[in-house]
């Protein structure tokens, strides 16, 4: 069967894939990003490419509505709002998970013809404190380095990032350089031990947002020191009034690490000229991101350590076309081609390129705002496309609110049911990754073709079309684009603007390029991969800027609840949770506290903690988190869970220069959750969450559930039945007052249809058999022991995803003497094919660890 040369959808690595009509996806071996790597979240992509859940026809108020009522009637409710309220009483909200073709013609309708800039994306959450601290730095939004600087480092400092779980492929290039080179220092900044820490020589568990004191404190040692290069910082840099001085001023003890660790910390850093600092959204979402940002790039900029092989700051991007947003001109407070919008010139050029009616003259509103603006009637008409800001804004609810307060509402997405879906009056359905064509954009400035390999399911059509049908009814000429290519061959070659500008972006030798054909092109084409070699930034005096930066003022909350990724799940999981691979890494709303903090809270394993006003998830105790912080991961939602929706417990603000929201800092109360009865359900039928807490994640035969509630039930065939969603067929109930368990079956046609079982303590069963059960002829009683019998052991929570080994068979493995990761791996195969649960491997050598508390 044919394959095909693409990309993967999701993150900012960027790794090129080769994909088959049926399903299989490998490793582009080709693809500079990955040479044929992928992580298990990438292998499992074709296991997510079924059409089930997915939206096949637009709909209107609930309703299947055919494409051109839906296109007719989206595009006059916007013509209607700004010729009664003005331009500004509209608003489009984008994601880094458009392709560039089309984030470019949103950007083109909303700025260029409807005239106004209220056009933000999910970007605003993720990378704007980086882009506003690349600016303020060097003038433009520029990443300097190359994934090759990670093979040529001799130290990575990795801050704010778990690059193990949420950019495995980068992560397995820094072990595959450690591991051939064992100089190479790695030293991980996280205030909670991670996944990524296994590789760190040095984690340095620093108290949350004290990052600027700890660059602060860097900088100072650099000029105590005489680490700083003069000659450099003479011909090169700006050193903005009192940066030193104002680093100075910070207490690196802030940090809360000691004197001994920072010292040893800042000689390294001093010592090694081939630094390269990775950060990620540890920096960026925080009141003070844009500092953080500005912090890093200081130190690099006064050792003149930047854009040379081996050096530099890096800000790897999360999603798979954060960095074609940011070219094309995404966020609200930017232009196309790394334009400038306060910029009266930059304006003009652009609307004169596009021969189009209007110019937006000012920022628009940024994401926290545009929701409130929506919360208070100031925004008429919405348009939210590809992203699920129902669960993934601050203040989740509110913002569920502002969307259904906005008088008309647009979503396309690829799925029926999304949390955001639930809020809007138009839905529009669009081809998905595989079926659509276009371009991304990845970290390190690398613009790979995503190609068609599947048919389009339904009636759904590419994001771009439907945004080219809309603006072509509310009257724009413009939007008559052939397709993909053309819109990018528009777009190439508007980039010239940049360089007329003295900008960076410069596409335009891929403007006339063999579309179909065009081969994985880092920017700039044709010349040395990395910026600021010559020294030269784009500020109009050609030099960086070093910018003073206080110290934040440290709160301490009753707990302080950070959020994040894990490895096998993707955002709210609209597709990820398709995979039963995936979903058996970990199948639950988790919240990882610190065991002091649970003695005092006298929560024990695998109980339930209920956080601010009731989200609540089972527990996870461990030291990996510091006393008084709490982690939480971000993808649970309405659709998949009842409670841990992270995002309803308030974020402590945004960044006063960004706007970026403070993701990872919310202040909250934590309170076991007293359950009357915890319940396990395995079903062949499609389950929804309906009890105080329950979450619901595919397996392999259908779906299981995690429950628990208030008060016994009093019937437990009736609620294992409701929870279960089968009503029919024969019952078989067992209660076990050696355990206090009450166990269920549900069999069908002599099959069994679903299990369930309850307790008062949290259930102890073997999940994955229970669920290998279902489907399976085995009698109702014997399924019900539940345990598998001596002969076939409990594996456990799965830790390698694919070949699934639990952590059971693991630490058997590990007692019996497989005593490495490679040992491990000849023994079970765990890690041996696409490597992401290498470093949960290490760790749980290290520590013989508990991955999940309900295993
Ligand atoms: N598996 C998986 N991978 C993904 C994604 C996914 O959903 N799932 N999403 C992609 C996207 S869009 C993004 S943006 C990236 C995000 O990639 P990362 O930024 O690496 O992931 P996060 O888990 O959000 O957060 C990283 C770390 O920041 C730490 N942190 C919290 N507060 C602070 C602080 O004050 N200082 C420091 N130094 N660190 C702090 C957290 O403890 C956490 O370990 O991942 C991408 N990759
Ligand atoms: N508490 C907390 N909150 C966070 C974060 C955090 O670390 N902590 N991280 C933030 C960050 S960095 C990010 S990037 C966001 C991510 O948050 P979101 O962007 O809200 O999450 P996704 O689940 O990726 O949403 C993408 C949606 O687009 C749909 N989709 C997929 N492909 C297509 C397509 O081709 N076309 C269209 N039209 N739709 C498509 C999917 O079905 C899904 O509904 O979350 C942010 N929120
Ligand atoms: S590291 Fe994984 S998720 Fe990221 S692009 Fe590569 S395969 Fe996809
Ligand atoms: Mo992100």
């Amino acid at each position: 069967m044919k394959q095909v040369r693409t990309t993967c959808p999701y993150c900012g690595v960027g790794c090129g894939i080769l994909a088959s009509p049926d399903g299989r996806i490998e490793g582009d071996p080709d693809h500079p990003a990955n040479f044929g790597r992928l992580c298990s979240k990438g292998s499992a992509l074709g296991e997510t490419l079924d059409i089930q859940g997915r939206l096949l026809a637009p709909q209107i108020g609930g309703r299947r509505a055919d494409w051109t009522a839906a296109l007719d009637l989206v595009a006059d409710r916007f013509t209607a709002a700004i010729s009664q309220h003005g331009p500004d009483s509209v608003a489009i909200y984008g994601s880094g998970q458009l392709l560039t073709e089309d984030y470019y013609v949103a950007n083109k309708l909303m700025k260029g013809y409807i005239g106004s800039a209220n056009i933000d994306t999910n970007s605003r959450l993720c990378m704007a404190s980086t882009v506003a601290g690349h600016k303020r730095a060097f003038g433009t939004d520029t990443v300097p380095g190359t994934y090759e600087d990670l093979d040529e480092a001799d130290l990575i400092v990795l801050v704010g990032s778990n690059l193990a779980w949420c950019h495995p492929v980068l992560y397995q290039r820094i072990a595959a350089a450690k591991a051939a080179r064992p100089a190479l220092r790695v030293v991980n900044i996280d205030p909670r031990m991670t996944a990524t820490s296994a590789l760190a020589d040095l984690h340095l568990q620093i108290k949350a947002d004290s990052d600027v004191a700890l660059f602060n404190g860097l900088l100072a040692h650099l000029v105590d020191t005489q680490a700083i290069d003069l000659d450099y910082l003479n011909n090169h840099v700006v050193v903005c009034r009192d940066a030193v001085a104002a680093a100075r001023q910070s207490d690196p003890r802030d940090t809360g690490l000691t004197p001994q660790t920072l010292q040893q910390f800042y000689q390294l850093w001093a010592g090694t000229p081939r630094v390269v600092t990775v950060y990620s959204q540890g920096v960026n979402q925080s009141t003070s991101g844009t500092d953080k940002v500005n912090a890093i790039i200081n130190c690099h900029l006064a050792t003149g350590r930047i854009g040379q092989p081996g050096m530099g700051p890096f800000s790897v991007t999360g999603q798979p076309n954060a960095m074609g947003g940011r070219e094309v001109g995404g966020l609200a407070n930017m232009l196309a081609a790394h334009l400038d919008i306060e910029d009266a010139d930059h304006r003009a050029a652009l609307q004169a390129a596009w021969q189009s009616p209007a110019m937006c003259t000012k920022p628009g509103l940024k994401a926290v705002d545009l929701f409130k603006a929506c919360a208070d009637g100031r925004i008429k008409a919405l348009w939210i496309m590809s992203t699920n800001p129902a669960v993934s804004m601050p203040d989740a609810p509110a913002v569920a609110d502002a969307i259904r307060n906005v008088p008309f509402t647009v979503l396309s997405d690829m799925m029926a049911r999304t949390d955001t879906g639930d809020c809007v009056d138009v839905l529009l359905p669009a081809a998905g990754w595989g079926e659509k064509s276009g371009t991304v954009t990845n970290s390190e400035r690398r613009v790979s073709r995503q190609r068609a390999f599947l048919p389009i399911p339904g009636e759904a059509r590419p994001d771009w079309q439907i945004i080219c049908d809309v603006a072509g009814r509310m009257g724009f000429d413009g939007f008559d684009f052939a397709g993909p290519a053309d819109i990018f061959r528009e777009y190439a070659a508007l980039t010239r603007l940049s360089r007329q500008f003295g900008k960076d972006l410069d596409l335009t030798p891929l403007a006339n390029a063999d579309y179909d054909a065009l081969p994985p092109t880092q920017w700039p084409v044709g010349q040395s991969p990395r910026f600021f070699a010559d020294g030269r930034f784009f500020h109009a005096d050609g030099k960086a800027r070093m910018i003073a930066l206080k110290t934040p003022a440290l709160t301490t909350p009753t707990f302080r609840l950070n959020t994040g990724r894990i490895r096998d799940q993707w955002h709210t999981m609209t597709r990820t949770g398709k995979s039963a691979t995936l979903g058996a890494h970990l199948a639950e709303p988790y919240a990882e506290i610190h065991p002091s903090d649970a003695t005092v809270l006298g929560v024990a394993p695998a109980d339930l903690l209920a956080l601010g006003d009731g989200q609540i998830f089972r527990v996870l105790i461990s030291d990996r988190v510091a006393p008084g912080t709490l982690f939480a991961p971000m993808h649970w939602t309405r659709q998949t869970a009842t409670s841990g929706l992270v995002n309803s417990i308030p974020a402590i603000g945004v960044d006063p220069v960004s706007g970026q929201p403070a993701l990872k800092g919310a202040q909250v109360t934590a309170t076991r959750f007293d359950a009357g009865w915890y319940g396990f359900a395995v079903s062949a039928a499609q389950m929804a969450p309906t009890r105080p807490y329950h979450a619901i994640a595919r397996t392999r035969t259908g779906w299981q559930a995690e429950c628990a509630g208030y008060k016994l039930p009093m019937d437990w065939e009736a609620e294992a039945r409701t929870i279960t969603a089968i009503s029919h067929g024969d019952a078989a109930t067992l209660h076990d007052p050696a355990t206090g368990q009450t166990r269920v079956a549900i069999i069908v046609d002599g099959r069994i249809s679903a299990l369930f079982f309850a307790a008062t303590d949290p259930v102890v069963v073997n999940r994955q058999h229970a669920a290998s059960l279902i489907g399976s002829a085995v009698g109702g009683l014997a399924a019900l022991a539940g345990r598998t019998a001596a002969d076939k052991p409990d594996p456990g929570a799965t830790v390698c995803a694919c070949f699934n080994v639990g952590v059971n068979t693991l630490r058997a493995a590990a007692a019996a003497g497989a005593q490495s990761v490679e040992r491990i791996g000849e023994v079970t195969c765990a890690g041996t094919n696409c490597g992401s649960c290498k470093p949960e491997l290490a760790a749980l050598l290290d520590r013989m660890q508990l991955p999940m508390a309900a295993e």
